[in-house]
Formats: structure tokens, C-alpha cells, sequence
């Protein structure tokens, strides 16, 4: 419902309702969690916050700046009280203008003249508008809102002013001819009683509401017997909250300590609270560049590898290129992409792979068992996009980053003008062949194998893969299922890759050149100045 509907609800329905007053946006926070409906913006306690008088010392744009920060708070709606509309008919134009472009639901305009004076401060002459002008303002407001529900409300001062209960009504009866959606009737006598007469004599002939600040002691069902539509409680958050910081300032200045006063006031936690931190920390995951990617990376890395000497007491992810190890090359290069974990499985002297910031994880039967077993044992990571790397390769940055931006569900890296004859290589064979590439939209894995002939390769998988978070899935669950058989420990990711293609289509990226893996004591010095 729009907020000016819902103010027009609480001010002309015929319920007895209640406006609690604030004067800034926590307070409105507060006034609507408490549960009122409705926010009186009270020119005594919004001046008094700003500690100037209420005699307009504040400007009419400092005050609709405070209405901005409350109205923005809270989703109910306020009525600001709004003195005597700021001058004559052509300000009142002006104001209910800029308080619908504001969001600000309704104004009350009261019959005295600028600049006003508090109603309740004693002995204090108040000087009454012309009837005639009042009216003119209050049909210059009608005419001026937009929205048809925007509420005026008149007030009449005349029973603050001196004057009696007959030139009160008088006043009242042209104000709702001239308009106005309801009356506020004035007092600051400590009873009732010209208030009463005041509604006997009105017999509910309009809206009324009321401002029981000083005749505090008349119970509510009083109002309601009269059938009055609004009651406004004009300042009771600020003086709460004036006693409270009274009392407890004052023991912190005698006690020159919080110790005793901690458990008295809100907590920080509850500030932030009334301040909606919680809504900025969701925007934040939603808009504010983490640098992070949520992608894993998988590192298997539990061979020994055959260097000769060379891996006699190290795996061979550890052997040094340029004077770093191989896998923290890699891990480097992933990082700089900004991925999440680092997982490395270890298994071959596991102790040696002792890098900073990565998660390692032991195949314990890395002896007896393949490169898909080392995967399986890092099965827990494969909860998001995944890159997997073999330990004992190098790439060039550019492979990684293509990588990343792979779209497929599953994404093998193939260099398309391998070298390698004579060692073990997975040989892969594709829809489309490397020449033809740029003009195709994907490029598949038809076949990966060891023993692919020459002419049907179309080039060497280069041990360099990602899943997204939906084929992580597929491949742990693959992994899951293989797991109960006997074949599990012995596949090699080749395998693993061969047993996926047949549900899931694995897309391929197709590099020339631009990586090493590291076999030979020749490759390493390959190698050197080869950077990821
Ligand atoms: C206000 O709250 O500012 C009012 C009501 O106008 S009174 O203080 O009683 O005048
Ligand atoms: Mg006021």
C-alpha cells in the first residue's frame, strides 16, 4: 500500500489510531519497529534535535533534509507537522510540492502566524492567522498535491491562543470547508474538558485528531468513546530519550567509567542493526569486486616421478624451475587469477610439499593406485568450479586465463602441435580439427587414449582441465560410482576423462605450444624461463 494510503487510513479511518513522533532516522527506525503505523515529525522535537528553538530557528530545507534521512529509514509514513506552512499560500505551493517529490505522505499547517511558537511554552502571546488566508493556504495545498490520498490536516490553535471552545469550531467548520481531510484540535489545558466540549459540539462531523501532550492524564478509551480518529504522542521518543542520556551520562561522568552503564544501553550490535548493516554486507557479496574467483584448484601431485637421482627423496612437483618448484609456480599463477583453495594432492614424500597457502591432501595409496585415485581423494573440493592440474607441468599464463573463460560444463586444454613421439602422452582425438578451429563455435573430444594412431590425433592433452560447479558434480559423482568397483585405483585421468564423454560432452581448448611437462632431466632445463 502507498504510504500516503496508508496515513490517510490512519488519519480519517474510523479506528482511534496513533502517530509516535521522531525527529531523525533512527528514531523513525525505532517508532516503526516498535509497530506504529504512522511517524509524527514534530517540529518541537526535530528543532530541539538540532538544538535550536521551535520558533522556525531551523530552516524549512534543513527540516525537509531531516524528513529525506527518516522518511528513508522506515516503510510507514509520516505527517510532518509543518508549522504554518512557512509563509503565506504560494510557500504552502511549494512545500506540499516538495514533500511528495520527498515521499512524505501529509502535513498538518497550523492558524498562527510566521514565525510560530511552541504551543505549550507558557506565558507566551500566540498570534492567529486571518481565517480567510488559513483557508487559502489549506485549498492552495489541495490544489497543489498530486497524489490524491496526500493528507492535509488543519490545525486550529484557537484554544492555545485564549480564545474559547465557540471561536475554536468556528475556525474548525472553514477549515473543513476549505478542505481540509482533518482537524487538529489544539490544548495545552491539563484536563480534558475543553477538548470534550470541543468533540460534542463536532459530533464527529470530520476527522479529528489530537495532541494529549498536556492533558497526558485522560485515558485513551476517552478518546475512543468520542470517536477520535488519531491521537499523535508529539514528543515522547526525544524525551525518552533525553532522560535516558541524562541519567547515563551522568554516570559515566561521576563514575569516570562504562563498566556499569554496558549492560544498560543498546549494544553497538543493535545500532547497526536500526542502521541496516545487515542489507549493505548482502549488497556487497552482490556488487563489490572481491578479487576472488569461486574456483578451486586441484594439483595432483603424488608421483615420484623417474628423474633418476633427481626424485630420489622429493616428488617431482617439487623439483625447482628457476630456482622455485614446479607446483608453486602453478600455484602462483593460479592465484594471480585470483582462484580460492588450493588443493594438492600428495603422495610420494608428502612432507617435502611444503608451500604456503595450499591445502594438501594424501593419497596414502599413491603407490598402487593412478592419477583419477589422487582426484577422488579431493573429491570433498569438487563442490564448485575446479581447475585440475597435473604437478609436473608448466604453462604460460594465457592458457590459464582461456581456461577460466572456458563456458563448458567440462574443458580439457590440447596442444594441437605436441612434439612428443616417443614418451607416454594422452592422445586426443576432436570433432573439429585445430585448422578448422577458429571457425568453430565448440570444439569436442571424440577419443583419448595412449594408443591413439598418429593420424587420428588431433593433439596432446596437456594435463590441464576445468569443470564448472555442474560438471564438478557430474565428475564426483562419476568418481563416486567407479569407486565401488575395482577399476577406481587403477584409471588414469585419461581414463576418468574417457569414462565422463560418455554423459557429459567435454569441450576442448586447443593451444599450440606455450607448456612444458616435466619427464626428463632435459625438459627441466627446458624449462628455465619458462614462466606461468
Ligand atoms: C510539535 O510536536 O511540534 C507540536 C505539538 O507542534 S506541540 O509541541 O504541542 O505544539
Ligand atoms: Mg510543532
Amino acid at each position: 500500500m502507498k504510504k500516503t494510503t496508508q496515513l490517510r487510513a490512519i488519519v480519517t479511518g474510523p479506528e482511534l489510531d496513533f502517530l509516535m513522533e521522531a525527529h531523525n532516522g533512527l528514531s523513525a527506525k525505532i517508532v516503526e519497529n516498535t509497530g506504529f503505523k504512522g511517524i509524527w515529525a514534530s517540529s518541537l522535537t526535530i528543532s530541539a534535535s538540532m538544538g535550536v528553538r521551535d520558533n522556525n530557528e531551523a530552516s524549512w530545507t534543513q527540516i525537509l533534509e531531516v524528513l529525506d534521512f527518516m522518511n528513508d529509514a522506515i516503510d510507514i509514513p509520516i505527517l510532518l507537522d509543518g508549522d504554518t506552512g512557512y509563509g503565506d499560500f504560494n510557500n504552502v505551493r511549494r512545500l506540499v510540492k516538495k514533500l511528495e517529490q520527498r515521499d512524505i505522505s501529509g502535513v498538518c499547517i497550523e492558524d498562527k502566524l510566521f514565525p510560530k511558537r511552541n504551543s505549550l511554552l507558557k506565558n507566551q502571546k500566540q498570534s492567529l492567522a486571518d481565517v480567510d488566508e488559513f483557508c487559502g493556504k489549506i485549498k492552495a495545498a489541495k490544489d497543489t498535491q498530486r497524489d490524491d490520498d496526500f493528507v492535509v490536516v488543519a490545525r486550529v490553535e484557537a484554544l492555545i491562543a485564549g480564545l474559547d471552545v465557540e471561536a475554536a469550531l468556528e475556525r474548525a467548520y472553514a477549515y473543513r470547508e476549505a478542505g481540509a481531510d482533518a482537524i487538529l484540535i489544539h490544548s495545552k489545558q491539563p484536563d480534558f474538558n475543553e477538548i470534550e466540549q470541543f468533540l460534542k459540539a463536532w459530533d464527529n462531523c470530520h476527522p479529528v485528531v489530537l495532541v494529549p501532550t498536556a492533558y497526558y492524564t485522560t485515558p485513551t478509551d476517552l478518546f475512543r468513546s468520542f470517536n477520535v480518529n488519531t491521537v499523535i504522542w508529539a514528543n515522547h521518543s526525544l524525551r525518552a530519550a533525553t532522560s535516558s542520556m541524562e541519567d547515563i551520562l551522568g554516570r559515566i561522568y561521576r563514575e569516570q567509567s562504562i563498566l556499569d552503564v554496558e549492560d544498560k544501553i543498546a549494544g553497538v550490535g543493535h545500532i547497526f542493526e536500526l542502521q541496516n548493516s545487515r542489507e549493505l554486507a548482502i549488497a556487497e557479496k552482490k556488487y563489490m569486486p572481491t578479487g576472488k574467483r569461486d574456483t578451486n584448484t586441484v594439483i595432483l601431485a603424488a608421483s615420484q616421478g623417474e628423474l633418476g637421482v633427481l626424485t630420489d627423496n622429493i616428488p617431482k612437483a617439487m623439483l625447482k624451475v628457476d630456482g622455485k618448484p614446479i607446483i608453486q609456480h602453478q600455484t602462483e599463477a593460479f592465484r594471480r587469477q585470483g582462484t580460492d583453495e588450493t588443493i594438492v594432492v600428495c603422495g610420494f614424500e608428502k612432507d617435502k610439499i611444503n608451500l604456503d597457502n595450499i591445502i594438501k591432501i594424501e593419497n596414502s595409496q599413491y603407490l598402487e593406485s593412478g592419477e583419477a585415485y589422487s582426484l577422488f581423494c579431493a573429491k570433498k573440493y569438487l563442490n564448485k568450479e575446479t581447475i585440475i592440474s597435473f604437478g609436473d607441468i608448466i604453462f604460460k599464463r594465457h592458457m590459464l586465463v582461456d581456461l577460466l573463460n572456458a563456458p563448458a560444463d567440462v574443458t580439457i586444454v590440447v596442444d594441437a602441435h605436441s612434439e612428443s613421439e616417443s614418451r607416454t602422452a594422452y592422445w586426443v582425438r576432436t570433432d573439429v580439427l585445430y585448422a578448422q578451429s577458429f571457425f568453430a563455435r565448440s570444439i569436442t573430444m571424440v577419443e583419448i587414449s595412449t594408443e591413439l594412431p598418429i593420424q587420428d590425433r588431433s593433439g596432446e592433452f596437456v594435463g590441464l582441465w576445468k569443470v564448472s560447479k555442474n560438471g564438478a558434480r557430474q565428475l564426483a559423482d562419476l568418481m563416486a560410482r567407479l569407486s565401488e568397483t575395482e577399476d577406481l585405483p587403477k584409471m588414469t585421468v585419461a581414463d576418468l576423462l574417457r569414462e565422463l564423454a560418455k554423459t557429459t560432452s567435454i569441450a576442448v581448448q586447443f593451444v599450440s605450444g606455450s607448456w612444458l611437462d616435466i619427464n626428463t632431466i632435459v625438459d627441466l632445463q627446458k624449462a628455465s624461463g619458462f614462466t606461468c
